[in-house]
């Protein structure tokens, strides 16, 4: 039963080309990009905020499911509707971040490994009962030099593995998000390499510890060359070299690969997951869709600023990405589409 409620749920988040908005940022992330913009750092501001995303109209038309944090799925519309609720009226599924972040690991300079699996069990069953039907874990793996270490991988592949399976236990799908990060100067083919051997071990760890691969989602990193890097390819080269490696790496049972945006360009990330539908569609084993929180959110929040009196136009740009990924996900997004 639990099983077939999993893969449901697994498959309703990606119907009709939809994908998934990350809006999962911890409190000091969501800060950092406030203070950027000159809005207040106060939990209201949060909430206001957050509530702008959820009540977005036509929301539900392009995104199945939305990635709250801690803080955002206890609160509630200013008219006291749980955020919970007026996503679940919106036919957008409630999902979770319960990772507790990414810290230094012990004996390897400049590498992380994500905490959180302490009292896991039990945070997800109060998860599931506040109405979250999915979750989420980031491991962030950085290259430069001679990163990254075995160890670094290792250690995340596990976590990762650990935290998946207690998710299935607990009827929630489980979001596995290995992110090989784009900052530094390193090539394309260097990040194509790392991703492989990085999802190689991830799956390894997720066989090893009993994970249904079809009852989980993976959110991995596009290809790309390092943000520094002096060589930048084209859309397709991105789209040729991100599935192919994925090809090599991830098991045809995962239901979909729902990519993160890591710093892209809202245009870009939207782009190279066209190519990637133009090019490859008729033969991939698994749908591939978006997960982006940057790549959907940065517009908006540039334009809201925190002030009421943006927030019409803050919503209308939300709409305006999350409908263009959509579109990205048919293979049908095209420059023209920014024009409006
Ligand atoms: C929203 O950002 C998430 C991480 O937040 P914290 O650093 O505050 O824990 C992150 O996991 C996000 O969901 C994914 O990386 C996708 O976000 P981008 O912006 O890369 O699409």
């Amino acid at each position: 039963m639990k099983s077939q409620a999993l893969r449901d749920i697994a498959t309703t988040l990606f119907g009709d080309n939809k994908g998934l908005l990350a809006m999962d940022e911890s409190t000091p992330t969501c800060n950092k990009r406030f203070a950027r913009l000159g809005i207040p750092q106060t939990e209201e501001a949060r909430r206001a905020y957050r509530e702008l995303i959820v009540t977005t109209p036509g929301l539900g038309e392009c995104i199945g499911g939305a990635i709250l944090y801690d803080e955002t799925i206890r609160q509630h519309k200013k008219d006291g509707t749980p955020f919970v609720k007026v996503l679940i009226d919106a036919g957008i599924i409630p999902g979770i971040k319960v990772d507790i972040g990414a810290k230094e690991l012990a004996g390897y300079p400049g590498e992380k490994v994500t905490e959180g699996l302490d009292g896991l069990r039990d945070r997800l069953a109060e998860y599931f009962g506040m109405g979250a039907r999915f979750a989420k874990w980031r491991a962030v793996i950085a290259i430069g030099g001679d990163l990254p270490s075995r160890c670094c991988i290792a250690v995340n592949a596990n976590a990762l593995a650990r935290y998946a399976a207690l998710c299935q236990e607990a009827g929630l799908v489980p979001i596995v998000e290995p992110e090989v990060l784009m900052q530094g100067n390193h090539t394309i083919e260097s990040c194509s390499e790392v991703t492989e051997k990085v999802l190689r071990e991830v799956f390894c760890q997720i066989h090893l510890q009993g994970v249904v691969l079809e009852e989980m989602i993976l959110k991995p990193n596009m290809v790309l060359p390092g943000s520094d890097c002096t060589s930048q390819p084209s859309v397709e080269e991105v789209a040729d070299a991100t599935v192919n490696a994925l090809l090599r790496a991830v098991p045809a049972a995962v239901p979909a690969v729902a990519f993160l945006s890591g710093g892209q360009s809202a245009e870009l990330a939207t782009a190279r997951l066209n190519a990637m539908s133009v090019r490859f569609k008729s033969r991939l084993p698994w749908a591939v869709a978006f997960s982006f929180a940057r790549a959907i959110q940065q517009p908006a929040l540039e334009l809201w600023k925190g002030r009421d009196e943006n927030v019409l136009a803050a919503q209308q740009a939300l709409y305006h990405r999350a409908r263009c990924n959509q579109t990205a996900r048919r293979g049908e997004y095209s420059q023209e589409m920014e024009k409006v």
